[in-house]
């Protein structure tokens, strides 16, 4: 009987997996959530590669040890129920089953602690920046900020595109967005993460990155991508009613594009006054 159950438990597991593994591959868009996604979005840097297969790792472990305690309740309801099993055991201990059940969760939390402080560490450690950009969440909007040290010197706000305007631009709507974040490709970029008003938080999942705008208080992420393509995010931090409006768009070109990019959002954004004069009222950077 129990032999039963646990085929089926792990027959059904077996389906749902061979299903999600199947429909990836056709479903999976590149820098945006797509319909009936099972999995993460594709990661493009090495941060996201890492906490993706963390996340494998641990579906493994969870599965295991679910399907495990799972067999277990099952063989005791079955074996030691009333009727099976009238007369109970006075039985209280067992040494090698107690050592057995400290050991082992010991030795799966090592397993899973290895490349988690690993990935927190790649996470934490901000490399050398090439560039440096500041990221600013508003109610409800990003503004964003080239350092005149980075070859830039302009800032200006990025508000979510209309579902009309979206759909006419064949961008997704609720993520694209008027002004994109252009950054280079192959670049270790910075992102200073700052908020204006309330707390509201920088997110992108293709990058992993994730990291909170505190009024009065700098955070910084970081990430590196050699994949050139749009990559869109959200505020992740229930920030006011309009919370769900303020997408991030990040666009990754080539460096000669970039630079190209940068002497026209030189002219662009150069009359953005109200842009600057926020980023000026903001605290300055503590590095
Ligand atoms: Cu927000």
């Amino acid at each position: 009987m129990t032999r039963f159950w646990n085929r089926l438990a792990l027959i059904a597991l077996g389906l749902v997996l061979a299903a999600s593994a199947a429909l990836e591959p056709a479903m999976a868009g590149i820098g945006e959530p797509s319909m009936w996604q099972m999995n993460m979005q594709p990661p493009v840097t090495e941060v996201a590669r890492d906490i993706s297969d963390l996340h494998d790792i641990l579906i493994w472990v969870i599965t295991a040890i679910s399907l495990f305690v799972l067999g277990l309740l099952i063989y005791v309801m079955v074996k030691f129920n009333e009727k099976a099993n009238p007369v109970p055991s006075k039985l209280t201990h067992n040494t090698l089953l107690e050592v057995a059940w400290i050991l082992i969760p010991c030795l799966i939390l090592v397993y899973i602690a290895i490349p988690s402080f690993k990935l927190l560490r790649l996470q934490i450690e901000l490399p050398k920046p090439d560039i440096t950009v500041k990221a600013i969440g508003h109610q409800w909007y990003w503004s964003y900020e080239y350092g005149q040290d980075q070859n830039g010197g302009f800032a200006f706000d990025s508000y979510m595109l209309s579902r009309e305007d979206a759909v006419k631009a064949n961008q997704p709507a609720l993520l694209a967005v008027d002004n994109e974040l252009v950054l280079p490709a192959g670049k270790n970029i910075v992102v200073q993460v700052l908020g204006a008003d309330v707390i509201h938080n920088f997110a992108v999942s293709s990058f992993g990155i994730r990291m909170d705008a505190v009024p009065g208080r700098m955070n910084q992420t970081w990430f590196k991508t050699d994949k050139e393509g749009v990559y869109y995010g959200q505020c992740s931090r229930l920030c006011g009613q309009n919370h769900a409006f303020m997408p991030i768009a990040v666009r990754i070109v080539s460096p000669e594009k970039y630079a190209a990019w940068l002497v026209e959002a030189k002219k662009k954004f150069a009359s953005n006054e109200d842009g600057l004069k926020q980023v000026a009222s903001l605290p300055a950077s503590n590095q």
